[in-house]
């Protein structure tokens, strides 16, 4: 027994220097049918019986080590010996790396963000988790509004309310707290809804909302605000109409309109024959949202708007069906590379 342990220690040693020939002179020295591993196994029937299970783990460890140094020989000699000349034509173009492309969705949030960026709007961003208090009691949503419900909001707990926010009017809440005037932001951010999914509703989508308070902010600012956008977003010629509407945070409230892109008015299916498609909601902000966020309802005015991304990419690029913005296809995506 003490004699097969120094005799392996020994082997050892030898192996882990073995640096004198290719992987095969090594095979065949040690692991061959008449190599040292097979004739120290050969050892085993003259191991006393007590000690013979004990002596068996050490061949069969010393087996493994040897094993993995002709497996380490083995792939060094591929690596070592490359053929001297090759056919490889080395002055052919290399396999092209697919680059991805910007999301759609991303894409003309970016372009939103820079446009509201040159009047004088900063982003602000906040969580998506969020209170009962910042998505829906700032905003004077009655105790029993529909929006609170179960089937429309997704809630992670009740009583405390913790819910994934429905708007991002609930960052423009935490900025109206933070008490600085003027505010002048936009909020983009995924927003979350208890809908079933179909062509034209996600339980998920993106929305951009802005909001203006200082002293003497009027309709007129916000007519021309959304004016100003909607004409950098799909060019000067398009027009624009509101219509009267009703939003609790917001009063009065209103529904912006652009003369549809398709037909350019005279009436088609984009537009429901009406030649005008629906693109965001707006309002100046109630005083009781206001006083609710600690701004002095006499003393400030303020406008504030809401659109869906989804809604603007689609009516940009014609796309169809919601879906396509969450679903990942490639070829889908494919098709936004270098567009802006
Ligand atoms: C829509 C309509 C709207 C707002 C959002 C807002 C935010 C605050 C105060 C007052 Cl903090 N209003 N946001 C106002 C009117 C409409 O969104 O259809 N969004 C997709």
């Amino acid at each position: 027994m003490e004699q097969l342990l120094t005799q392996i220690k020994e082997l050892k040693k030898e192996i882990s220097a073995f640096n004198g020939g290719d992987a095969e002179t090594f095979r065949i020295k040690y692991l061959g049918t008449k190599g040292l591993v097979k004739s120290l196994m050969g050892e085993m029937k003259n191991v006393a019986a007590e000690n013979k299970k004990e002596a068996g783990q050490l061949l069969n460890e010393f087996k493994l080590f040897t094993e993995a140094k002709y497996e380490l020989l083995k792939s060094a000699s591929t690596t070592n010996h490359q053929p001297q000349t090759s056919n490889i034509d080395l002055t052919l173009p290399g396999d092209p790396v697919p680059l991805g492309s910007r999301h759609p969705i991303s894409l003309v949030k970016n372009r939103m963000i820079s446009i509201f960026q040159r009047l004088g709007f900063a982003v602000a961003e906040g969580p998506e988790i969020e209170d009962d208090f910042h998505n829906f009691t700032a905003l004077n949503l009655p105790e029993n509004h529909p929006a609170r419900d179960m089937q429309d909001t997704f809630y992670i707990s009740q009583n405390p309310d913790w819910l994934l926010r429905t708007h991002t009017s609930s960052v423009q809440v935490r900025e109206m707290e933070k008490g600085k005037l003027p505010i002048r932001i936009i909020c983009p951010g995924r927003v979350y809804r208890n809908e079933t999914i179909s062509a034209r509703a996600h339980c998920f989508f993106h929305q951009v909302e802005g909001l203006y308070i200082a002293e003497n902010v009027s309709f007129a600012d916000l007519k021309q605000t959304l004016y100003f956008f909607v004409q950098e977003m799909f060019g000067e010629t398009v027009k624009i109409r509101f219509r009267p509407s009703y939003f609790p945070f917001t009063e009065p409230s209103a529904e912006m309109d652009i003369s549809c892109l398709i037909c350019g008015g005279e009436g088609c299916n984009v537009c429901k024959k009406t030649g005008w498609v629906e693109i965001l909601g707006c309002g100046m902000v109630h005083p009781n949202v206001l006083d609710n966020c600690g701004i002095d309802s006499n003393k400030y005015t303020g406008f504030a708007f809401g659109m869906g991304i989804e809604r603007i990419t689609m009516l940009k690029y014609q796309i169809k069906d919601l879906r396509l913005f969450s679903e990942n296809d490639v070829r889908f995506l494919d098709q936004f590379t270098g567009a802006v």
